[in-house]
């Protein structure tokens, strides 16, 4: 099913040419209202006018984060401030964190795009939608939230914690769609199984999970421990809030990002220069709807790349692969890359292992080290020494293998590895900065 069929099945000539259409809009308005972006735009010695084709675009400056903290709270607004009906912000982990406001028009735009989002999920009127995203500045839940009403869905407003209640809740209320972090999904089939609920035999159907990095791994081993169809769903506070893309749940492979809202560009994140589609780089966005705070080329630091091939749901949307993590998440361990989730797809492959872990990285005689602590399931556990040290072993080898580096392996208990309501930690670093 298609939420909006006149906008998701647009041919590509069109689709371009609507977004052609509304840049060049944007960056007049931008230019006329926003002081940073003229001061960029001067420096860059561009004006709007120049913006004839799309591919005009790449000669426009990005946008950092940095220049929304340098502009905190509401410097890059292009609306005043009584236009502004919701603002947002996300929790830096340093500093002051970014805000971002929304115009009547903004919140409208982005509950269709969540509609959308739901629909290409599989979820329609008639589902009850648990919605355990925060409320709050965090953007998930509100986000969540006004797209599954316009779905005409029955949203339950969970919001995070209190995972007692939420199994109380999804259970006698009959949840069928649950919203929320990969790793909160596995928390709460982990937290049934402890109150003697069979998280499986409830009526839950799929999963819209995001907001963090998972692998392909952990979406079988969601789909097989909560029993449900685990969808993909990407988004930021800077550009929208959840809904920026989507997977279909035809395909699950690739997540629609609404080209008459968004344009994506991939870049090299050390150059800048725009790559070709199919290369994996650093993902670019600019809005081309927004009213409240526009963003014109803004550096998500996400590393992906664009799928233009068609997709057999019918939505002509380009699509994002799968997030493969954040440049400035990547750990460079010893002069090597590595993104947590490719340690992540290793250990999944691992019997006997469980979906929790963490990485501790540290500095010994200037050395990088790397400790991966895993979890793994009580039978392991119980069995003899000899079966952990052979899985110990796999493990290094399994990423010695794939990556190239030594790592330290460290099999713990079920159940001490912290959990999360939100957005897991994967990555703990002790390295002296
Ligand atoms: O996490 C918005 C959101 C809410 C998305 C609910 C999906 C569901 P922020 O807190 O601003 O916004 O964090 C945005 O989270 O730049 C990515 O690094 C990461 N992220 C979000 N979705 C995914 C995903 C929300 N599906 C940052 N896969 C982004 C991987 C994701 N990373």
């Amino acid at each position: 099913m298609i939420w909006n069929d006149e906008f998701e099945t647009l041919p590509r000539e069109a689709i371009e040419s609507l977004q052609l259409k509304r840049l060049q809009q944007v960056v007049e308005r931008v230019y006329a209202t926003v002081p940073f972006y003229r001061a960029q735009f001067d420096r860059a010695d561009i004006k709007p006018q120049a913006v004839k084709t799309l591919d005009d675009l790449r000669r426009l400056p990005f946008t950092l984060k940095q220049d929304m903290r340098d502009n905190y709270p509401y410097g890059l607004f292009a609306t005043p401030l009584d236009q502004i009906v919701r603002i947002h912000a996300s929790s830096g982990t340093t500093g002051k964190p970014t805000v971002v406001g929304y115009t009547k028009r903004d919140i409208d735009n982005w509950a269709e795009m969540m509609a959308r989002s739901f629909v290409a999920a599989g979820a329609h009127r008639g589902d009850v939608i648990h919605n355990a995203y925060g409320y709050g500045l965090f953007t998930g839940g509100l986000g969540a939230h006004y797209g599954a009403e316009k779905v005409g869905a029955s949203v339950i407003p969970m919001s995070g914690g209190n995972t007692k209640k939420q199994l109380m809740i999804m259970q006698d209320f009959g949840s069928t769609v649950l919203t929320c972090t990969p790793s909160y999904s596995l928390y709460l089939a982990e937290a049934a199984a402890e109150e003697g609920i069979d998280i499986r035999q409830l009526k839950l159907r799929i999963g819209i999970l995001g907001a963090e990095p998972w692998s392909e791994k952990m979406r079988d081993e969601i789909e097989d421990k909560v029993g449900i169809k685990a969808i993909d769903i990407y988004g930021l506070s800077e550009i929208l809030g959840p809904g920026v893309g989507i997977e279909c749940i035809e395909a699950q492979s690739g997540l629609h990002i609404w080209e008459d809202h968004f344009i994506p560009e991939i870049i090299n994140p050390d150059t800048g220069d725009v790559l070709p589609h199919g290369e994996q780089g650093e993902l670019v966005i600019t809005t081309i709807t927004k009213e409240g705070i526009p963003m014109i080329r803004y550096r998500t630091r996400d590393i992906t790349r664009i799928i233009p091939e068609p997709c057999v749901c019918g939505r002509t949307h380009y699509r994002l692969a799968r997030m493969c993590g954040r440049s400035d998440d990547m750990l460079i361990i010893r002069g090597v890359n590595v993104f947590p989730s490719q340690i992540e797809s290793v250990l999944m492959e691992i019997e006997g292992v469980e979906p929790h872990y963490q990485l501790i990285v540290d500095r010994d005689d200037n050395l990088d080290t790397l400790e991966v602590q895993v979890e793994v399931n009580e039978q392991t556990f119980s069995d003899e020494v000899k079966v952990m040290q052979d899985q110990n072993r796999r493990i290094q080898k399994e990423i010695k293998d794939l990556l190239g580096i030594n790592c330290h392996v460290r099999l713990v208990e079920p159940k001490t590895i912290a959990r999360s309501e939100g957005k897991a930690q994967r990555v703990i670093d002790n390295r002296p900065k």
